[in-house]
């Protein structure tokens, strides 16, 4: 992908295709809806769009943006760093993982994989942190500041952000 119909300073309207992409999300009672967009800071191309689900597996929506950038450019996910641009953001509707109930490798990890060789994610801008249904304290913001990731809150869509992300789960009355 590499539209340019974005412009680098519209956070929200990175943040609201990262919310159409998280629309299209199955519900599920033991997960999130998200939504992630990948962008070149560069250029402002999307590399990559995702969604919780979207791929075959247990997937959430930035692993499924890393995967399916590493497939078009025809390596693995462990050799992104080889290939992102320096400069790239990754918009997630909600904050990435540090723990993942399931055991999988958390999206935080992933993101510090990226940027083994001084490419990949420079910095994640997300519309809402994890609320506490599932793990209690994710601490994406601590880890990824501490290893020189920028994380920046796009606030104004946090409503529409927890709707999408709660359908499917059982509310209280
Ligand atoms: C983010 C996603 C997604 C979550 N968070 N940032 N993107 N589904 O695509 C976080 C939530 C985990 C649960 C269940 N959700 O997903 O904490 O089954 O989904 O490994 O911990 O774990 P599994
Ligand atoms: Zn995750």
């Amino acid at each position: 992908m590499s539209d340019h119909l974005i412009a680098a300073d519209d956070h929200t309207g990175y943040l609201r295709l990262a919310l159409s992409c998280a629309r299209q999300s199955p519900p599920k009672p033991t997960n999130y809806r998200v939504g992630a967009v990948l962008v070149d800071a560069r250029t402002n191309a999307i590399l990559a769009t995702g969604f919780t689900l979207e791929l075959p597996g247990n997937t959430h929506a930035e692993q499924c943006c890393f995967i399916k950038y590493a497939t078009e450019r025809h390596v693995t996910e462990d050799q992104l760093a080889e290939v992102l641009p320096p400069d790239t953001l990754l918009y997630t509707t909600m904050e990435p993982c540090t723990h993942r109930l399931s055991g999988q490798v958390p999206c935080v990890q992933r993101i510090l994989a990226t940027r083994r060789q001084g490419q990949g994610v420079s910095k994640v801008l997300v519309g809402v942190r994890e609320p506490t249904t599932f793990v209690a304290n994710n601490s994406a913001q601590a880890l990824l500041s501490e290893s020189g990731i920028q994380y920046e809150h796009v606030s104004g869509l946090e409503d529409e952000i927890l709707q999408v992300a709660t359908a499917g789960h059982e509310k209280s009355t």
